[in-house]
Parts: C-alpha cells; sequence; structure tokens
C-alpha cells in the first residue's frame, strides 16, 4: 500500500518529520494480517525518507522491532519483553527498550498500528535510555467520528450538516468523489490519534443518501476500501422508515414481520459487500425524522429490530437518545426539554438488545458549552451507553474561533454522578463517539486551531484520563514538528483556556442558547426565547434562568441520583457555572462566588472580550514562527472571533442591562 501524501493539503498532526525519529532506523515488521502490512509500510516509507530499513524478516541487527506476539520466532529481545508483558489486550500494545532495540508488540495487528503511532509521538526519545515495560490499551472499545455529510447540498443545511470546514470529503456533486486519497490520508490521521470507527453520513438521513443502504452501497464499500487499511470501520445512518422508502413495504413498523425480513435481507446484502462493516446509527422520532412512536412502538422497539438484523454478522445499531419535543409551545411551562431523553429512555433500560447501544448527548440539550452532564448516564446501567460529543463547533464558534475542548470533555469525563466516590462518566460509558469537524478545506477543520480538537478527542476515547494541556502538547509537537518554544508557550497561552473564554462572553452561568436562530452562530438572546424549540431563557425584569426544581420547576433536578439530585436542587449548593441551568433568580442573587448575578455577567462579558483581544496580540507576535499562510489564516479568523467577541460582550451587557436597570458596578460603557 502507498501512504497518502497530499500536496494541496495541511498534514495536520503526520507531518513527514513526525517519522524522522522511526524513519532513521534499522526496523522489523513481524507478523501477519493486513494492518500489520500498514506498519510495514508507513515505516518503510519513513526509512526511505530518512535512510533507515524495514524488513520482514532476517536476523538483523535491528535497533527497532514491531511484532505481532503470535508471529515467531521473535528477536530475543523482544520475546523476553513478550515473556514480561505477559497477555496483551485488544488493539493494545506494549512498548519498552533494552540492550539499544525499542520494541512494540501487540497480540493483534491494530495494536501494532496503535503502537507505531505511539513512537511516532515519542519521537527520537523511544530510543534513548532503556525503557521499562509500559502498557496501553483503549479505555473505549469503539472510538467514532459521526460525520453529518449529505451527498446533495442541502438547501438549508448545506453539505455538510453543521459543517465549518467546507464540503465533504467523500461526496461532490452529488457523487463519490473520484480520487479518494484524502479519504486514505484521514483515516491514517484518525488512526495515529486512536479512532476505530466512522459514520459517514448525516444522521439527518434525505431521501438520497437513504439509497446508501441499497443501491449506493458500492460508495460505502469504497469509502470502507480506503479506511480499512487503518483499522477503521464504517458505519452507516439509516433512516427508519427505509423499508417504505426503500422496500415499497405500506409500514415501517418495528414489529411487523415483512418489515423484520427486509432489514435482515438488507443487512444481510451490505455484509456480502462489506464484510467488516460496522454497523447502523438511527436518529429516530427527532427533529422530524421517522421513528417507532408512528406505530405505537417504543424505541427498544425500533433498536432492537436493527440490532436483530445486525446482530448475526457481529454488526452494532447506535440508536441515539436525542429525542425531545421540537414543536413545544413556549407558553408552556411545564414542558422541560431537557427532560425528554430521561423521561423517554430510562424507563426502557434492560429491554435492547446486546448489540444495540444507546448514543447520549453529553448534556441534556443540545451541546453547550456547559451543561451539566446527561441524567441518562447514570439512568441506564442494564444498557451500554455511548456517550456523543460534538468535535464540530455547532455552539462553539463554528471553527472560526479558538476553542479547544478538551478541558470540557475532561469535565464531562471526570463528572461522578454518583458522588465523590461512586465510577465516573468515562467508567460508565464504553464508547465514546463525537461530531467530526472535517471538510474539503485545504487545513481538513476550516481553523488550523481545530485541527486539536479532532485530535484530543481521538486521545481522550482511547484515554480519559490524559490531561488537556498534555495532549495538547503532544499535537503541538506533531504538528510543529519540531515546534520552537515560543509557538509551544503562545498556544498554550492561547488554547488551554480558550473554552472558558468562550463561555465567558457567551449565555452566562449555563443557561445556554442565546444563539442566532437557524445557522446558531452569533448572539442573539431573545432568538429562541419565543420559538417552538424549547430552549429558553425567561429573563424578565426581575430575574434571568430556568426553574428546574422539583420543588418549584420542571422537577428535572429528581432526575439525577443523589447526591446531584440535592446539589442541584439547592439554591445554596448548586455551583455557579450551572446556576441559570437550574434556577430562576434575581438579578441581586448572591452567587457562591461572592458576585451579585447581573455584576457577574457584565463582569464575564468585558473579560471574555478582552480575553480574545489579548489572544491575537499573543498570536500577532507569531509572525515569522508559523508558516505564514498557517499564520495569516490564524489572524484573519482571530479578527473575527473578536469582532464576534464583542458583539456578544454589547448584546448581552446591554440586554440585561436594559431588563434589569442595574448599572455596572465599575461605571464601564454599555451601549
Ligand atoms: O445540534 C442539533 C443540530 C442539528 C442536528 C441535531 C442532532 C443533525 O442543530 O443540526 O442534526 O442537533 O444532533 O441530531
Amino acid at each position: 500500500m502507498t501512504i497518502p501524501e497530499l500536496t494541496d493539503v495541511h498534514p495536520a498532526w503526520l507531518p513527514p518529520e513526525a517519522f524522522r525519529a522511526i524513519g532513521s532506523r534499522r526496523a522489523l515488521v513481524l507478523g501477519d494480517g493486513a494492518l500489520t502490512g500498514t506498519v510495514h509500510d508507513e515505516v518503510a516509507a519513513a526509512c526511505a525518507r530518512y535512510g533507515g530499513s524495514a524488513e520482514r524478516a532476517g536476523d538483523g541487527p535491528f535497533d527497532l522491532v514491531l511484532a505481532l506476539t503470535t508471529a515467531g520466532p521473535l528477536p530475543q529481545v523482544a520475546a523476553a519483553i513478550a515473556a514480561e508483558a505477559g497477555p496483551i489486550g485488544e488493539e493494545g500494545y506494549v512498548l519498552a527498550r533494552r540492550d539499544g532495540v525499542t520494541a512494540v508488540l501487540a497480540s493483534d495487528p491494530a495494536g501494532l498500528l496503535y503502537g507505531l503511532f505511539h513512537l511516532v509521538r515519542l519521537g527520537e526519545p523511544a530510543f534513548g535510555a532503556a525503557r521499562p515495560v509500559e502498557r496501553h490499551e483503549p479505555a473505549m472499545r469503539r472510538r467514532m467520528l459521526d460525520h453529518w455529510d449529505n451527498i446533495d447540498v442541502h438547501p438549508v443545511m448545506g453539505q455538510v450538516e453543521r459543517g465549518y470546514a467546507g464540503g465533504s470529503i467523500f461526496w461532490r456533486d452529488g457523487v463519490l468523489r473520484e480520487d479518494l486519497t484524502r479519504v486514505r490520508a484521514y483515516g491514517r490521521l484518525l488512526a495515529a490519534c486512536g479512532i476505530n470507527a466512522v459514520a459517514i453520513n448525516n444522521v439527518n438521513v434525505h431521501a438520497t443518501e437513504a439509497h446508501l443502504l441499497t443501491d449506493r452501497l458500492g460508495e460505502v464499500a469504497a469509502i470502507a476500501a480506503e479506511l480499512r487499511p487503518y483499522g477503521i470501520r464504517v458505519h452507516v445512518s439509516v433512516n427508519f422508515a427505509s423499508p417504505m422508502a426503500l422496500g415499497g413495504l405500506p409500514t415501517a413498523d418495528p414489529l411487523d414481520e415483512d418489515v423484520r425480513r427486509w432489514w435482515a435481507a438488507t443487512t444481510a446484502r451490505v455484509y456480502e459487500t462489506i464484510p467488516d462493516f460496522g454497523g447502523y446509527v438511527v436518529k429516530a422520532d427527532s427533529e422530524g425524522q421517522p421513528g417507532p412512536f408512528a406505530y405505537g412502538r417504543s424505541h427498544a422497539d425500533g433498536a432492537n429490530l436493527l440490532a436483530g438484523a445486525l446482530a448475526p454478522h457481529g454488526g452494532v445499531v447506535h440508536w441515539r437518545a436525542f429525542v425531545y419535543n421540537h414543536r413545544q409551545d413556549w407558553r408552556d411551562r411545564s414542558t422541560d426539554r431537557a427532560r425528554a431523553a430521561y423521561d423517554h429512555f430510562a424507563p426502557l433500560d434492560g429491554s435492547f438488545r446486546d448489540n444495540a447501544i444507546l448514543q447520549v448527548k453529553y448534556g441534556p440539550m443540545d451541546f453547550q458549552p456547559r451543561e451539566p452532564v446527561s441524567p441518562v448516564i447514570a439512568a441506564m446501567p442494564e444498557t451500554r451507553l455511548a456517550v456523543e460529543f460534538q468535535v464540530t463547533q455547532e455552539y462553539t464558534g463554528q471553527q472560526k474561533h479558538v476553542c479547544y475542548l478538551a478541558p470540557l470533555w475532561r469535565e464531562l469525563l471526570d463528572f461522578r454522578p454518583w458522588g465523590r466516590d461512586g465510577r465516573d462518566v468515562a467508567d460508565v460509558a464504553t464508547e465514546l463517539v463525537a461530531v467530526s469537524n472535517v471538510g474539503d478545506d485545504a487545513y481538513w477543520t476550516g481553523h488550523p486551531l481545530a485541527q486539536a480538537n479532532l485530535y484530543a478527542f481521538g486521545r481522550l476515547a482511547w484515554d480519559p484520563r490524559l490531561a488537556p494541556d498534555t495532549v495538547l502538547d503532544e499535537w503541538i509537537d506533531l504538528t510543529f514538528a519540531p515546534a520552537a518554544e515560543p509557538l509551544r508557550r503562545t498556544l498554550h497561552t492561547i488554547m488551554d483556556g480558550s473554552w472558558r473564554t468562550y463561555e465567558r462572553y457567551t449565555a452566562p452561568l449555563g443557561v445556554g442558547f442565546m444563539v442566532r436562530p437557524g445557522h446558531h452562530y452569533g448572539p442573539d438572546v431573545d432568538g429562541y426565547e419565543y420559538t417552538p424549540w424549547g430552549t429558553y431563557h425567561f429573563a424578565d425584569r426581575d430575574g434571568v434562568g430556568v426553574d428546574r426544581t422539583r420543588a418549584t420547576g420542571t422537577g428535572y433536578t429528581g432526575q439525577y441520583p443523589r447526591p446531584w439530585s440535592d446539589v442541584y436542587e439547592s439554591l445554596e449548593q448548586c455551583p455557579d457555572e450551572l446556576l441559570l441551568f437550574f434556577h430562576h433568580v434575581p438579578y441581586g442573587h448572591v452567587l457562591r462566588g461572592g458576585a451579585t448575578v447581573i455584576q457577574h455577567i457584565y463582569d464575564t462579558h468585558f473579560a471574555g472580550a478582552d480575553e480574545v483581544a489579548e489572544m491575537r496580540t499573543h498570536w500577532d507576535k507569531l509572525e515569522g514562527l508559523a508558516d505564514p499562510a498557517l499564520h495569516t489564516r490564524v489572524q484573519e479568523l482571530l479578527d473575527e472571533q473578536l469582532r464576534c467577541a464583542q458583539e456578544w460582550r454589547d448584546q448581552v451587557n446591554a440586554y440585561f442591562f436594559r431588563k434589569s436597570g442595574v448599572p455596572d458596578a465599575h461605571g464601564r460603557r454599555i451601549p
């Protein structure tokens, strides 16, 4: 296999220099299997560039051995390390260096591939002093990206729904792209950060895309062929009404025999074409997508129908829990969108088949910069759960703003639904899924620094205990190899706290939204206030926030186990950053942090916009240290971020000043 090299696309975290240390070694790659072949080809390509050698057999001497433990005979040092390491788990690897030999060992070829990319991350230090045996195994069995790509350009949503990086890397002008090299290069980037599954099309499955399941299956197979050499399985989003739309049946009722037979036969054909096909992703009864409710059936009935069709082939269905009433009457104060997923799914715990995975957005609403962790995560002990993140920055600056999301994700993963001594979200989830932020843009992600979010998602899905700044360091070292110190420092200064900066200048204290309706970019405080979407803040002249308490509100706090049901219920104990998510309070309410709500709003909005101005100054100083085109692109985007942050500041501050009549304690200008 030739290693994909693109001249018109930024190499992201795999520039040739990242392979310098490996490429100057005498390497042995031992073992069977296609992925072992990929490992060999990667090492050979690096060696061709940097003067090393890559063998698949022989007596050496070697200074790098990448081997399957099942391959024989292993060179002596590798055999000794293997004996010491004992069994190695699926996709895992061990790494050690002794007697001048660096060895990476795995029991399956995928592990060897991940071990290779670990060496890439380590660089020269992997070949320095002796290293004791280190074990690496992924925390999550599936580490998946969902693409919201359409084949056709959707009249409202464009080609990639909530995509901020150009068109789809898979399709163009309504057909599969002729040259799929970029897809292969994408797979390579994903493998290098630990991703092993990709759903290629939008969960809103429109008429054209529905056909990927049947007469356009060849396109799925072609994409799968590009991703397979990097250990990535392909999944497809399907429309629940497919038996009608594609199969000509009068119903899509999950309990109907003909419907069941249709899914079984259709799925069997998928596997004849793509034997390692991953499975289906389904958005049902959500925002207009069809689902089992039309037939009076439950979501377990729906999910189990597809799980049943996939089970004989080893596939899985990802069934999304994002089900709520998007035609709510804003006058009706008893309906609470935050309650919806729990109300629909918690009663179904224990009724899903083994290969049905409930895919839950991290928060109860919709990928806001600040939300409490979804109560569904603690409510379904008998169900396999995937937690869904949004790498694409729909509500976090749309890849025009710098917003490094790893600190947000770490907070979510670290959350302990049952309190200090209980398990955390990373323990409860069996997998992590995220909406991809990639398109056909020359930097992959629109904003060059948004690449770090994609990288960080993969790394955290592999190891949720990694520190966000460590992950950022890895990304910097690889991407800007070798990274000059001022560049590294400045990137940390700009990115480490950028999510909190974003939070400061947008909707306050966890209340969410306040974005322009439809496209969701920029401020519009009342944009969603009198709409059917269920995303309100209820600001009036006296106060702001949503009362979700059991005592006087929607009762949402009761969906959490203790201690959080009590903590969130209590005005005194509720964390400041979520106060307006859980409580409606007067503007003079004093936060735990000491400020009044209204003064906090003013202070954070002034501070947030100022911080963006500082980011921009820092970035300016890097001129000459970063690639000029990249430098210019980031500079232009920072100009836009500053403009937008100031707009947020002024709109939010003016709105609340006019509502409350309370002046800023520091007398700053509020327009
Ligand atoms: O965040 C919302 C988006 C929709 C998206 C939906 C979902 C794909 O605004 O564009 O639809 O969530 O997650 O299904």
